[in-house]
């Protein structure tokens, strides 16, 4: 299986609840403008509608910067606004099938590792990058399964060749040694929503990582 490049660094994962009361396109606009190179919009408890209407709003503002803008784990949504991939988790749709849809033939497809096991399965073989998940544990989603930490990414990183996204509890203070073990981006959520300044909390980590 041949290996497309996925030449980002920095991945924004947002939804609206993470932005904590503040507008979710602007935090998106301000990241990106600090240097957020690819987006995931993560919403898990909207109606179709909503989720449709907020992604179509989203990559109004991600096109006008060329940022692929990710659907989290919804092919009706991803098709929808003709969104640039999809990313699943170990329990939704599996890569294999997405893949074989002719609107997935060139998108990008993201799967979650939570299991070392994952890695030898064709779901894996048919992703263009694998999820960390979680490199650290953290607030932001618990019901995982795995934590890896350094190792985990140094682990998985000499078991194969697909480039890795790491996720979870990533922030400025553990950025760089993230992609010194192996990890070629890292996603981050609360380091950037929850951040008093988007744009320069994206700059920081841009710098941290970006040699
Ligand atoms: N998947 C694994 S951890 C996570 C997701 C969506 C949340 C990461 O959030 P944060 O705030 O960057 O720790
Ligand atoms: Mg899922």
């Amino acid at each position: 299986m041949s290996v497309k490049p996925f030449p980002y660094q920095l991945y924004l994962v947002i939804s609206e609840a993470d932005c904590k009361g503040r507008n979710f396109l602007e935090v998106a606009e301000l990241a990106i403008l600090g240097g957020v190179d690819c987006i995931q919009l993560r919403e898990k408890n909207d109606s179709k509608a909503e989720f449709i209407h907020k992604a179509r709003q989203l990559k109004d503002i991600t096109d006008q910067y060329n940022v692929p803008l990710i659907i989290n784990d919804n092919l009706e949504v991803a098709q929808h606004i003709q969104a640039a991939g999809i990313h699943v988790g170990n329990k939704d749709a599996k890569p294999v099938d997405l893949r074989k849809l002719p609107f997935m033939q060139d998108r990008i497809i993201g799967y979650s590792i939570e299991y070392l096991s994952q890695l030898e399965n064709e779901q894996t073989a048919a992703a263009d990058y694998l999820g960390i998940s979680p490199v650290f544990k953290t607030d932001t989603k618990k019901d995982t399964v795995t934590e890896w930490g350094l190792e985990g990414i140094r682990t998985i990183k000499k078991l194969t060749d697909k480039p890795l996204v790491a996720i979870g509890n990533i922030h400025l203070k553990n950025a760089r040694e993230i992609i010194k073990a192996g990890a070629n981006c890292i996603a981050v959520v609360s380091a950037i929503c929850g951040a008093k300044d988007p744009q320069k909390a994206a700059y920081e980590l841009k710098n941290e990582i970006v040699q």
